[in-house]
């Protein structure tokens, strides 16, 4: 009899790959020229000069076969969808929310809500920015509050739930500025600044308490919403038993109503919506949407958009999926983690973020540590990357001085059931042999900023040329054979 030598059972992805879209091997030589000519910015690099591609896990996921089935049934009348009342009444099956308006992506969502619940001099608290979320915000002339708990903030920090609201934060804001000149709060579940981080439903029920003595409207980010109700299932007592979709179901009866970028939970390319509970709002948005993104009944999408998106939502709660997509991020921050690189602790739902303060210790934050780092990662292994950091945040709209965020973070995102196992060996293969390098990484400076989203758009260039050594030639020296896990020896990869 044969016996297993550790109790430990794997767990594996819920589906198997029907259909393949092969990637370009690159050398080391036409990696450096490519992050040359994209300004040490990888949001200008081209995608065809990528190996494997972390830059975001927006819009990147793979469809199932059931939602490209569902492009076919796309219903393209410009009113009155069949598809839009499919995606209506699934947002109002799994969401609870009753009124729905589609928008093209999230920042069309958080544009029309910041038009019509902000009003100049506003203040809009939210547990930590994200990028697009305050600049609608200020856009519509509001003021963003960070009330986020101070752990957030804290790479090290294990707190389970670094997602939560700091009441006592939001209780000054309201004393300090009065509760009337707070239209609502902006709660964003699994905070992505922060490192994919959640908040729990104990935390959320108490801010809804709060809110609603005061008539402040709670609003979620719900865009990463049902990869929170894992980390609820997951960490918080009394829940274990609970479906993702129950626990879904349950921060959003909290809420009042939510802004949503469906290009990640939801497994498709592009879409959005907006969902509220109150009749007027809902009126009031249908009637901007047809300014900004198209009929109150498409926003934007083709009707096959929105049919993908229904479908999606219908595979994305899933309690196996969302195990296996959050096993995935584990999988990967545990490797890292195991050979001493710093990154956010506790591990997120959508990426794994280095250090890059720790990383790169020799670098001022005016150096863009996180942006350089991102781009030593790119010239190492055509591993592409994504800085969120001080880049990301920019400049504040009144002193106009860089912001200085405490986390200077590089972003390893993973789309959703795009990369297998071994892609990831590679990728933290390529962060330790940076690490080793890491005194080869040197500043940028900033060549071009453009005056919003700088991030996206930016140019850089290296105040002395990187000294990369390849991980694999080290290893030659020391005698060490370096492999890919169950696969070839790694000279068969990039060089
Ligand atoms: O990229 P959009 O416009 O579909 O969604 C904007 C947006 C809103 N909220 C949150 C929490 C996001 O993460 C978000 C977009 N995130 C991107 C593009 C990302 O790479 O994380």
């Amino acid at each position: 009899m044969t016996r297993r030598r550790s109790n430990k059972r794997s767990w594996a992805e819920p589906f198997k790959i029907k259909v393949v879209e092969p990637i370009k091997m690159t050398t080391r030589k036409e990696r450096l020229r490519a992050i040359e000519t994209a300004c040490y910015n990888t949001f200008l690099l081209k995608s065809s000069d990528v190996y494997i591609d972390l830059l975001t896990d927006s819009g990147t996921s793979a469809m199932s076969d059931y939602q490209w089935a569902g492009l076919m049934q796309g219903d393209e009348a410009y009113a009155g969808s069949a598809n839009f009342y499919r995606l209506e009444s699934t947002i109002q099956q799994y969401y609870g929310y009753p009124y729905i308006v589609p928008t093209h992506q999230g920042r069309g969502a958080e544009h029309i809500l910041s038009q019509i619940l902000i009003k100049p001099g506003d203040i809009v608290p939210g547990n930590m920015y994200f990028t697009t979320t305050r600049l609608h915000q200020e856009l519509a002339g509001g003021v963003f509050e960070d009330i986020i708990i101070d752990e957030a903030h804290q790479p090290d920090s294990l707190h389970p739930f670094k997602g939560n609201i700091d009441l006592d934060k939001l209780s000054a804001l309201i004393k300090k500025h009065g509760a009337k000149r707070i239209p609502y709060i902006s709660v964003e579940a699994c905070v992505n600044m922060a490192g994919g981080q959640p908040f729990s439903l104990a935390n959320l029920k108490e801010v809804k308490e709060l809110c609603d003595r005061h008539g402040i409207l709670v609003i979620l980010d719900a865009t990463r919403a049902m990869e929170n109700a894992w980390f609820i299932k997951e960490r918080e007592p009394g829940y274990s038993d609970r479906s993702c979709a129950q626990i879904l179901k349950e921060i959003c009866d909290l809420t009042d109503g939510c802004t949503m970028s469906g290009k990640k939970d939801l497994l498709v390319n592009i879409g959005g919506f907006l969902a509220f509970r109150d009749q007027d709002h809902y009126r009031k948005a249908s009637e901007l949407v047809v300014v900004y993104e198209g009929l109150h009944t498409y926003g934007g999408l083709a009707g096959r958009d929105m049919e993908a998106m229904a479908r999606g939502i219908e595979e994305a709660v899933l309690d196996d999926h969302l195990q296996a997509r959050i096993g995935q991020v584990s999988y990967l921050g545990e490797k890292i983690e195991q050979v001493g690189i710093p990154i956010v602790q506790p591990l997120g739902g959508h990426a794994v973020y280095l250090d890059a303060r720790k990383f790169l210790p020799h670098l001022t934050q005016d150096e863009f540590p996180a942006q350089a780092l991102a781009a030593a990662l790119y010239i190492d292994s055509g591993v592409r990357a994504m800085e969120r950091g001080i880049v990301s945040a920019g400049r504040d709209p009144v002193t106009g001085e860089h912001r200085y965020p405490e986390l200077e973070l590089v972003r390893l995102t993973i789309p959703r059931r795009v990369y297998t196992q071994a892609h990831m060996d590679v990728t933290a293969e390529s962060v330790e042999s940076c690490f080793e390098n890491r005194q080869g990484i040197k500043g940028l400076r900033m060549t071009y900023e453009p005056e919003k989203l700088r991030f996206f758009q930016a140019h850089f260039e290296p105040k002395a040329p990187f000294i990369l050594e390849d991980m694999a030639e080290m290893s030659a020296k020391r005698n060490k054979p370096v492999t890919v896990s169950g696969a070839q020896p790694r000279s068969n990869t990039n060089k």
